[in-house]
């Protein structure tokens, strides 16, 4: 029996779930094809991604006229990569200029979605209370949950904690005692932010990561003039990082080969940077680059290399009182314990609140197998669900938002064709979405971030690679440019109406 509280909030044709790069880019593409929405966002503000992470340093290390829509790019960008408040501010006003912000109702929270299958609906639990969809667009974000391990004594520890993603602005590390958790993206930007400031800094390296040199520069403003003037070279900037990195860099990625030249690059950095060589070889990775994501910078060996830093690689026993203890019994005092962790990919919660038509949730299906779709789009067993930067969605070369666009024309077109078709529940068939995650597995199987002999956030429980799109991305777009409702099982609308059967 249906909840009839469901009704309250309203029904929406589609609900969106998130206002990152995901909804923001569904929101705008759903308005031009004129379908009814509404976007839901636990946040304050939009952003996502770009408005949680707010550590000091924070900045995307992929190349800026790439990481923007393809449709607003932004000829402004004070650097060819961008630190993370001007993201946000472009994704403000992206949001703002295409009338995005009006649909969102912020501060609320999506705690469980349920696919009803006598209403052929979706039923939404909210912090602002029940509300119901015909269709459900996830954009929650693939690294959106941070990812705390746990430590003997953490509950104890008398200095502050503060996980990356959960930054603490107010908090004033000058003089402090810092520890650093992790070498990762998010590590090798906030240790040179900090060390500077910091009274004595440990980094805990678990595994020493690739660092690469970084090859960003200011925008100039004769630039940025050129770009205003003639947004077509915008394009061509764009479309020249685009191709490079599709034909230089993901061929070397995919079979594990020609990775010689990335490695002597990063060691190349590494000597230049770090005249100790006893510190050096605990820097050098013991894997294949780019089996974990590369990491681009200039300033974080020389802060590793610094007098106030200690580079720590005994691995951590736990915490007692104000100290951090190593395997070889060493304590250290911390004021602040940094937690660089990254985040819960494979085993992210959010999908334990998505329930689909046989009672199971999203998370129990890929805990019973593995994280999987169709497309990195559509689940089977999940009708009228559609999953912004789903499984094999990832990628280690290029941009994600190219990746959540190339996905927008398949979701519409599925909207589209539910609307005008009479059609009121599309489930892809179990044995298609079977056949595309073979053919992906098998893509993947020679790949680095399969074989490069490192753990990676890639690679789920089981070592199978669910996060990562094994071809060029352009591939990925054509495949998405159309909606093949021949993949899915559909049903059309009975006589008499829905809303009518259940509540009327
Ligand atoms: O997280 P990570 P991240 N004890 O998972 C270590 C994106 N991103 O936040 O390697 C000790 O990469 C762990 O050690 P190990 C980007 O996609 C993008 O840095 O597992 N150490 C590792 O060193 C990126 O890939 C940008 O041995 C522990 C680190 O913590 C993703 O976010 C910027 C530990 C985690 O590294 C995640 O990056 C920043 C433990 N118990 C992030 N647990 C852009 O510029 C974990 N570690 C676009």
């Amino acid at each position: 029996m249906t909840d009839p509280r469901h009704h309250e909030l309203g029904h929406h044709d589609v609900v969106v779930i998130g206002a990152g790069f995901g909804g923001i880019g569904a929101s705008i593409k759903l308005a031009e094809a004129g379908i009814e929405h509404v976007i839901l966002e636990k946040a304050s503000e939009v952003g996502g991604t770009w408005w949680a992470n707010k550590y000091p340093g924070c900045r995307c290390d992929v190349p800026s006229h790439l990481y923007s829509f393809s449709f607003a790019l932004n000829p402004e960008w004070s650097n060819t990569y961008s630190l993370q408040p001007e993201i946000h501010q472009y994704l403000r006003k992206v949001a703002t200029d295409y009338g995005v912000i009006e649909r969102v109702r912020f501060d609320t929270e999506v705690t469980a979605a349920r696919w009803d299958d006598t209403t052929k609906r979706w039923l939404l639990d909210t912090t602002a209370g029940p509300m119901s969809a015909d269709a459900l667009i996830s954009a929650h974000g693939f690294l959106s949950e941070p990812a705390v391990p746990h430590f003997d004594g953490i509950e104890s520890f008398t200095g502050q904690v503060m996980h990356s993603a959960q930054w603490d602005p107010s908090y004033d590390v000058k003089g402090k005692r810092v520890g650093v958790i992790g070498t990762g993206a998010s590590a090798v930007q906030i240790v040179p932010r900090i060390q500077p400031e910091a009274k004595q800094l440990y980094v805990f390296q678990r595994t020493a990561a690739w660092i690469l040199p970084h090859r960003g520069r200011p925008i100039r403003s004769w630039e940025h003039a050129a770009y205003r003037r003639l947004p077509a070279l915008q394009r061509l900037v764009r479309a020249l990082v685009y191709y490079r990195n599709e034909f230089l860099i993901l061929p070397a990625l995919l079979r594990s080969k020609r990775l010689d030249l990335i490695r002597k690059m990063a060691l190349d950095h590494l000597e230049a940077q770090v005249p100790d060589r006893e510190l050096r070889a605990k820097l050098t990775p013991t894997f294949a680059p780019g089996c974990k994501r590369l990491t681009p910078t200039n300033d974080y060996l020389p802060a590793i290399a610094a007098a106030n830093t200690e580079l720590v690689t005994e691995g951590i026993t736990g915490l007692r009182g104000d100290e951090i203890v190593t395997a070889d019994g060493v304590a250290r005092k911390l004021d602040v314990l940094i937690l660089a962790t990254g985040f819960r990919v494979t085993d992210n919660t959010f999908p334990a609140r998505i329930t689909g038509r046989h009672g199971r949730t999203l998370r129990e299906v890929w805990d019973s197998a593995s994280m999987g779709g169709y497309n990195g789009t559509t689940f089977a067993g999940f009708p009228n669900l559609f999953m912004l930067a789903g499984p094999n969605t990832g990628i280690g070369h290029t941009s994600l938002v190219y990746m959540i666009e190339a996905q927008l024309p398949y979701v519409v077109g599925a909207l589209r064709h539910l609307k005008e078709r009479n059609v009121v529940a599309l489930d892809v068939r179990p044995d298609v979405q079977a056949s595309y995650n073979e053919m992906i597995q098998r893509k993947l199987r020679l790949s680095v971030w399969n074989t490069g002999g490192c753990s990676s956030w890639y690679l789920d429980k089981l070592g199978r690679n669910s996060t990562i799109w094994p071809d060029y991305t352009f591939k990925f777009a054509k495949r998405l440019r159309r909606f093949d409702v021949e993949s899915y099982y559909q049903e059309v609308a009975p006589s008499v109406a829905p809303a009518e059967l259940v509540y009327g």
